[in-house]
């Protein structure tokens, strides 16, 4: 098989990058390890910045997003038993984030490569990159007891944290930068009506928690939880205890709760691989970077680059141009440290941290404290979560 785009993974990167390429009359495969309800069945992310919110359009997928959406122009921080609200869209001059899951914005992309008639070759097994560093790279895999190779000319890493791109560098040609955090997020979701019509971001002395939504009558809520904590240890009942006992008495007493259509653990950590090209090989979203989840900023990372990327393949085939390839990865990793910094920040702030006790929990509120009565610490939040400016120089 030959494509100009070989794109590893279905997630949202992968998905993205397709749809985009398409719409400028670039081909590309993607090739992923999964089925596709598998993929459809991580429930992740659920918050989107604008930038997330346009591409989507500009890839002709926003419509659903703009029917069952919800606009969110503030966030909610809570401590010391007190809810404190942000104006986002007043500090910011106008900006807000859509409450939208990834998994419809997946369904959204995926529906529309189906229609499109596009190449997507699920249940691929043994994914391999070759040539890489040529100027004829190969992507191999194996299905119905075939091994196929797909020629291209470029191949988008979009293949997540255990993906195979990135691991297909030599080493010595990738930096990579981490931080683990010494907790994890018990995460739960119910058909039930949100405790508020906005996220809820609390810092208590039992640890972070965070009430969040998928629609008006789909909740998603987080606790901070031990890294060795195993989901079978949570009935529902131990969850809505804990969480009312993190949350303020007002949003304890109207919490509605029912049974979990999903509950699951998901490790924090920081991560970023530089460089993010090595020759024709692109890496793109988590395949390159993560950071913890607190941000909301894992999903729209990935969009960002995507959006560098796509606008590069496409000047080089539509202008000949190698402009916006030689600058995608300092485009990107511009973008994807602010908001890994921004993530570590939130992620300091909300978190109890074992290490620092008493002393740590009286600073956090401190800063907290003059968080929310400083317009312009407060500005300086707001304007990290609805999303930075792209890097344009
Ligand atoms: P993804 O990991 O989504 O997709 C990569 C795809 O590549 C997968 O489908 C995988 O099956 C496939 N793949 C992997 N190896 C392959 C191989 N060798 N061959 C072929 N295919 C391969 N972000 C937020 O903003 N908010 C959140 O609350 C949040 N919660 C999260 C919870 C968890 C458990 C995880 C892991 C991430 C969470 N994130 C969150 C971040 C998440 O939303 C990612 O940023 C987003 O999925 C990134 O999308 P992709 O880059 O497409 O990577
Ligand atoms: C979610 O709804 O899953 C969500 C929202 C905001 C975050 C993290 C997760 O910061």
């Amino acid at each position: 098989m030959r494509t100009q785009v070989a794109i590893i993974g279905a997630g949202p990167s992968g998905l993205l990058l397709g749809q985009l390429l398409h719409k400028a009359g670039v081909d590309a495969v993607i090739v992923e390890r999964k089925s596709a309800d598998y993929v459809l069945g991580r429930i992740r992310a659920g918050v989107l910045e604008q930038i997330t919110m346009d591409l989507l359009d500009e890839a002709g997928v926003g419509a659903r997003m703009h029917v069952e959406g919800l606009i969110h122009d503030g966030i909610n921080l809570l401590f010391k038993g007190q809810r404190h609200r942000i104006d986002m869209r007043e500090l910011t001059g106008g900006s807000k984030v859509m409450v939208y899951g990834q998994t419809e914005v997946t369904h959204d992309l995926m529906n529309a490569r189906q229609a499109a008639g596009l190449t997507t070759v699920y249940e691929a097994g043994n994914v391999s990159v070759h040539d890489f560093d040529g100027a004829r790279p190969t992507v191999r895999y194996e299905k119905d007891g075939q091994t196929h190779e797909i020629e291209c000319d470029f191949i988008a890493g979009c293949d997540g944290y255990h993906g195979v791109s990135r691991a297909s560098v030599p080493a010595s040609a990738l930096r990579t930068y981490e931080k683990v955090y010494p907790f994890g997020w018990l995460g739960i979701m119910v058909d039930a009506p949100p405790v508020a019509h906005e996220l809820i971001y609390a810092n208590s002395q039992r640890g972070f928690a965070l009430c969040s939504m998928r629609s008006t009558h789909r909740s998603r809520y987080y606790l901070q939880c031990s890294m060795d904590e195993k989901v079978a240890n949570w009935s529902d009942e131990a969850f809505w205890n804990e969480l009312r006992l993190r949350l303020d008495p007002e949003a304890a007493e109207h919490l509605v709760t029912g049974p979990s259509i999903e509950k699951s653990i998901a490790p924090l950590r920081s991560f970023v691989a530089e460089p993010m090209r090595f020759g024709r090989l692109f890496l793109a979203g988590d395949a390159a970077h993560i950071v913890p989840p607190t941000g909301a900023k894992g999903l729209n990372l990935a969009t960002s680059d995507v959006s560098y990327l796509s606008k590069a393949l496409i000047e080089f085939y539509k202008e000949k141009s190698s402009v916006g390839i030689d600058h995608y990865s300092d485009h990107c990793l511009r973008r994807v440290w602010k908001a890994a910094r921004f993530s570590w920040w939130f992620t300091s702030l909300m978190h109890k941290f074992p290490d620092t006790g008493e002393f740590g929990q009286k600073i956090q509120e401190a800063e907290l404290d003059y968080l929310v009565h400083s317009r312009a610490a407060s500005t300086a939040l707001a304007e990290n979560y609805v999303g930075l400016p792209m890097e344009t120089n």
